[in-house]
């Protein structure tokens, strides 16, 4: 037993001490039985797949203890064991995770939505209000890319910081006690091969964070051993240089057996007390972890793993060396025999109840369906197809949602000219189910709280008599300090966006009017500055956060993806954070400079609104929009439009810009041309250059591409003109395409047309450096003048003769 331990466990009585040891071997044992059972539901086929944490229990016994009501998790799929020590998980919900239950009572970590394994906290109300996190131990859903948990880990632990140092924040609050939580990551030894890890550890060591990452060590990243995964095969040694000294902050760093129950819990109670005390980031290096059933169920480790390794990992599982340790100290076996015997029962018992819990409505819904199918089958004249399908179905033990809709959905091919009372019945009945598993599946991607950005009425902006013309990025400027001073928890950051207010001073001055926590520059690191983002709203902060260039968002994009836009999907709706996400982009000239892939953004990015000001009054509107809302949004400003003139509004702060509205910005009445961003002003130009040999377009301004155009205006204006143009600068088939689909299959507009659909983009190929590259990669004023009058001309060749 270690000194500090030992001391630790005088202070409390010998039977206390015992007591606590041995409840805690129970929550190993039964954990360890959890994972036993649950591969053997999936191999025996209830269940689709499994990963667990077998071989991980003791050292998340230890981090459990240490964890306090008002910290978070940021982890992986192997915290079983800590999810059941800090009582969130029971083996009962273990399995309807399993099981994939949709009832998200039984299984409030994923309402099915997630594979087993993947954990979560609720931190909102069901209105979408927040709870009071310092009441409770907050789990942020976890995610399935390696890494990936590394990201939103910093935000966790920079909101503690912020907490504690920012004065207007300190009152009361449901979030922090004067920054004292932690934020505690995990991750498998293989994962910190990652990008997203250095970047985050790097990130945590220059903030000064109270983030205490976790790194179980089995040796493995699935078959790959760790002479492939880290150099010298062992990653504390190797971030050795990131220890606090006398040169500078950094690190704390421990280094400890993962089957050493009582070094554990010291080095958890440390490693607590430097993070939450003095907002020190502490490395945990767990060694001599196994994996006793090998990584998940897709395989065996026996493929990969030596016999000398297997008998290794045999001899140092975490349990047996725990439960040596408990008989030489209490000399008695018995009780462990009996813990070990009662865990068995208790998960067996566990795994039965969820999974008659699971069945029971699936099992209703067979019953249902094999009753009306007897019944139809008596009038149809094809009884003997029914009753074949009937019988199929019958005879499923334990059935699946989609057998039993999908035998009611082929009866209906029997009974196309039959009609009678109980045909309409199997209708209403599949219509019913599908609502009904709509909710359960295809639910809460966006808020569906009175919150919800698509509710906030538009205030349109107003002028005095004689405003004055700025430059656009004033215009923003003022906006930003508006939305600073009214919104304390507001926090902007990103590249240069601190000391000289970005890279087009849309942000002058504000740092020193505000500080350097609230307006802040940070390094060169995209992941991990959206990571920030996500993980300071998800504890009531409320992140702008910059990407320089729209160009470079394919760094940060993997975690918006991932996280940010699947999180209140992930959730089920639990979980929220309204981070805003501004960047700038459109006709800079060259492959890196071109920005326009927003048909790539808009598909890896459902869950989030995606915003296409295309001026700064639109931009500062959207911001004020998204403030008085609780979603994720992307921005895009037009790169080109900080230096245009735009009037002055004097309801700066006030004014909103609607999300899902389209706004026409010309009338007109032959051709309906449909864009957004900078790309407007190109249509504008070739539109009077039209209009000068007749031809009337109107042009209407997409503003929000996810959503678009909720009001279906743009079929209106096509029921007017019969005709439609859609241009942008991303290649042919990206957000164009995307539009069109929109238009056509979800508006109906094809009823309407009279000439072919057209898309007018840039070339399918990479953009070229310089203005004159742009010309010949981009959509340019007489490349739309041609196309539309192309279009005219087909349609009329007497009045527009070929131009050419
Ligand atoms: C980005 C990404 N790449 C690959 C995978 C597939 N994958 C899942 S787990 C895993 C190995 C992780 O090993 P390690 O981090 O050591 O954790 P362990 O499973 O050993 O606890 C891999 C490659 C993934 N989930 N995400
Ligand atoms: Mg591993």
């Amino acid at each position: 037993m270690s000194e500090k331990f030992a001391e630790e466990t005088q202070k409390l009585s010998y039977k206390e001490f015992k007591k606590e040891i041995l409840h805690d071997y129970n929550i190993a044992v039964v954990s360890r039985e959890c994972s036993i059972l649950g591969r053997r539901e999936v191999l025996t086929g209830k269940a689709k797949f499994g990963i667990f944490g077998g071989g991980k229990e003791v050292p998340q016994l230890a981090m459990a203890k240490a964890f306090k009501n008002g910290d978070w998790r940021s982890g992986y799929y192997r915290d079983q064991t800590f999810m059941m020590a800090i009582g969130e998980l029971t083996p009962e919900q273990f399995f309807a995770g399993l099981y994939a239950h949709t009832d998200i009572k039984a299984e409030p970590h994923a309402a099915g939505r997630q594979m087993g394994g993947h954990f979560m906290t609720h931190t909102l109300n069901e209105d979408g209000s927040w709870k009071n996190q310092l009441e409770q131990k907050n789990v942020s859903a976890d995610i399935s890319p390696t890494a990936g948990q590394m990201p939103r880990l910093l935000g966790l632990a920079q909101a503690s910081k912020i907490y504690r140092n920012i004065d207007v924040l300190k009152k009361t609050n449901s979030f922090s006690d004067n920054g004292n939580e932690i934020a505690w990551g995990t991750i498998g030894n293989a994962s910190t091969s990652e990008g997203h890890f250095f970047e985050a550890f790097n990130a945590a060591g220059v903030l000064q964070v109270p983030m205490v990452i976790s790194v179980w060590d089995d040796e493995y990243g699935i078959s790959v051993p760790a002479k492939y995964q880290t150099t010298k095969e062992n990653i504390s040694e190797i971030l050795k240089g990131f220890q606090r000294d006398e040169n500078g902050k950094g690190y704390e760093i421990f280094i400890v057996n993962g089957w050493d129950y009582s070094k554990l819990i010291d080095v958890y109670n440390q490693a607590s007390t430097v993070a939450r005390n003095e907002h020190v980031p502490v490395l945990i290096h767990v060694k001599e972890l196994t994996q006793p059933q090998g990584h998940s169920t897709s395989g065996s480790h026996e493929r990969y793993k030596s016999d000398e390794r297997l008998e290794w990992e045999n001899k140092h599982d975490c349990i047996g060396k725990m439960r040596e340790w408990i008989i030489s100290i209490f000399e008695n076996e018995e009780e462990l025999i009996n813990i070990e015997k009662e865990a068995k029962k208790e998960v067996n018992a566990a795994k039965r109840t969820a999974w008659n819990s699971y069945l029971h409505d699936i099992i209703q819904a067979q019953k249902q369906v094999l009753s009306l199918l007897e019944k139809i089958a008596e009038k149809s004249k094809n009884k003997p197809f029914i009753l074949k399908l009937k019988n199929e179905l019958a005879v499923i033990k334990d059935p699946s949602k989609k057998e039993i809709i999908s035998t009611a959905r082929r009866t209906l091919r029997y009974l196309i000219d039959e009609n009678n009372a109980e045909k309409t019945q199997l209708l209403h009945w599949i219509e019913n189910y599908n609502k009904e598993q709509s909710k359960n599946y295809n639910t809460h991607l966006y808020s569906e709280t009175k919150n919800n950005a698509k509710t906030i009425k538009e205030v349109k902006p107003t002028y005095d008599e004689n405003a004055t013309l700025v430059d656009a990025r004033v215009l923003l400027k003022n906006n930003f300090d508006s939305i600073l001073s009214r919104y304390k928890e507001v926090l902007i950051f990103g590249e240069d966006v601190g000391r000289i207010g970005d890279v087009n001073q849309g942000l002058e001055g504000l740092q020193e009017k505000y500080g350097k926590l609230r307006v802040a520059d940070t390094g060169i690191r995209e992941a991990t500055i959206m990571g920030q983002g996500i993980g300071l709203a998800m504890r009531g902060l409320r992140p702008i956060a910059e990407i320089q260039y729209l160009d470079y968002l394919l760094y940060g994009l993997q975690i918006l993806s991932d996280d940010l836009a699947t999180l209140r999907y992930r959730s089920a709706g639990k979980q929220k954070a309204p981070l805003i996400v501004r960047t700038r982009g459109h006709r800079l000239e060259g492959i890196w400079h071109s920005g326009s892939h927003m048909g790539a953004v808009i598909h890896l990015l459902r869950g989030m609104y995606i915003l296409t000001p295309r001026n700064m009054t639109k931009a500062a509107g959207f911001y004020n929009t998204l403030l008085q809302s609780d979603e994720p949004a992307l921005i895009v400003e037009n790169l080109n439009g900080y230096r245009l003139k735009e009037k002055l509004p004097n309801n700066i702060g006030d004014f909103t810009t609607p999300i899902g509205i389209v706004e026409t910005i010309k009338e007109g009445k032959d051709v309906t041309i449909l864009s957004y961003g900078s790309t407007l002003k190109i249509v504008e130009e070739a539109a009077k250059e039209l209009a000068q040999i007749g031809i009337d377009a109107e042009i209407i301004d997409a503003q929000t591409l996810l959503p678009f155009d909720l009001n279906h205006d743009v079929l209106k204006s096509i029921q007017k003109t019969n005709r439609l143009v859609i241009a942008d600068e991303d290649v042919p088939g990206g957000a164009s395409g995307y539009l069109l689909n929109e238009i056509l299959n979800t508006q109906n507009a094809y009823k309407y047309l009279d000439s072919k659909p057209m898309t007018i983009t840039a070339k399918s190929h990479r953009a070229a450096y310089g203005t004159d590259g742009d010309y010949f990669s981009k959509p340019s004023v007489e490349d739309i003048f041609e196309k539309v009058y192309t279009l005219m001309h087909e349609a009329d060749p007497n009045t527009y003769k070929k131009i050419y």
